[in-house]
């Protein structure tokens, strides 16, 4: 392992941060989680609400800088549907945008809250206005899914992350493949919880959708080690290949970022950092994450500098 690594690689945004329940125009516990896109020029956060029932719903917001000036739907955008959709009978929380230039929509990949546990399903929309629910394609538990933007040998493919019930086990990264974003399988395991003392020993998940770059997918993904006073989430790299997304490149040793400002530490779930989108203008990217589950921020960084750290941090 290389000491001379950065820990500097993502910046926060001084005015972080930039959404909280205080800019909602109506009343919410809390805003956090949201999926990013740059949609007619625009930066559109689709950001999980939770209501003082404690149940989620998904909320759009657009900003013409991605920071500041934020222009958010009036009443919630996409609510639980529970009487066609019993599965999400206790929300709809943590969604991640991608666009399928095939198809011509954005893809959302979302967690319904169902009487089973957390389940992954997918809607598509051309406006973010009216979505197109393709129901649950994964049961519970299973969240913190995205597509990938295109096919791979005529299938699409879609990270997510089940829990194992067998003691004893963790909670890792699972790629499928669907011929029609409905029918999934060939399911396989891509990156695991590292286990024992390591900051992505208990589970981890895909953060935000997988950012194509020259070296090939680079991936974002949250770990979570549980500790005596709760569990700290913080954030790792790695990159897969580009034809085939099921080999792992490389994978950081070190966490890229974790919870260090006051909003981080301190919310409705303290020490956690859970983006669920990015967006890139060139080599920059906007991380947009929640913080301890009460707000949103914003990090930015390069992804030369991204693929720099990866390289530096990771097992050869
Ligand atoms: C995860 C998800 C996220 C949440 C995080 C921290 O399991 O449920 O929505 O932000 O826990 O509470």
């Amino acid at each position: 392992m290389n000491n001379a690594v950065s820990r500097e690689v993502f910046c926060r945004h001084p005015d972080n941060p930039i959404l909280s329940v205080r800019d909602w125009p109506y009343p919410a516990n809390s805003v956090f989680n949201a999926g990013a896109a740059i949609v007619d020029g625009k930066t559109l956060l689709l950001v999980r609400v939770e209501d003082f029932r404690g149940i989620s719903h998904l909320t759009v917001a657009r900003s013409s800088d991605g920071v500041h000036g934020w222009e958010i739907d009036a009443s919630p955008t996409m609510v639980q549907d529970p009487k066609n959709h019993p599965e999400e009978i206790w929300g709809i929380e943590d969604p991640r945008l991608t666009w399928l230039e095939e198809m011509n929509v954005w893809a959302v990949a979302y967690t319904a809250f169902s009487h089973g546990g957390p389940l992954v399903s997918l809607a598509t929309t051309k406006d973010f206005r009216t979505f197109t629910r393709l129901g649950p394609v994964m049961p519970p538990e299973d969240k913190d899914a995205a597509l990938l933007p295109v096919r791979f040998n005529g299938r699409w493919a879609m990270f997510h992350r089940p829990v194992a019930k067998h003691p004893g086990t963790s909670a890792d990264i699972w790629i499928s493949f669907s011929p029609d974003l409905k029918h999934w399988g060939d399911h396989q395991e891509v990156i695991q919880a590292r286990l024992g003392g390591w900051w992505d020993a208990n589970k981890i998940g895909l953060s935000a959708p997988p950012l194509k770059t020259t070296e090939g997918w680079l991936i974002l993904y949250h770990g979570v080690r549980t500790t005596a006073s709760g569990s700290i989430y913080r954030l790792g790299l790695a990159l897969l290949d580009f034809q085939d997304p099921r080999i792992v490149i490389r994978r950081s040793e070190e966490w890229v970022f974790g919870p260090k400002a006051h909003y981080e530490r301190e919310g409705d779930v303290d020490d956690v950092v859970f983006p669920c989108g990015w967006t890139t203008d060139g080599n920059k990217v906007m991380m947009y994450y929640g913080a301890a589950d009460s707000c949103i921020a914003l990090a930015t960084a390069r992804i030369d500098e991204l693929l720099g750290f990866l390289r530096k941090s990771s097992s050869p």
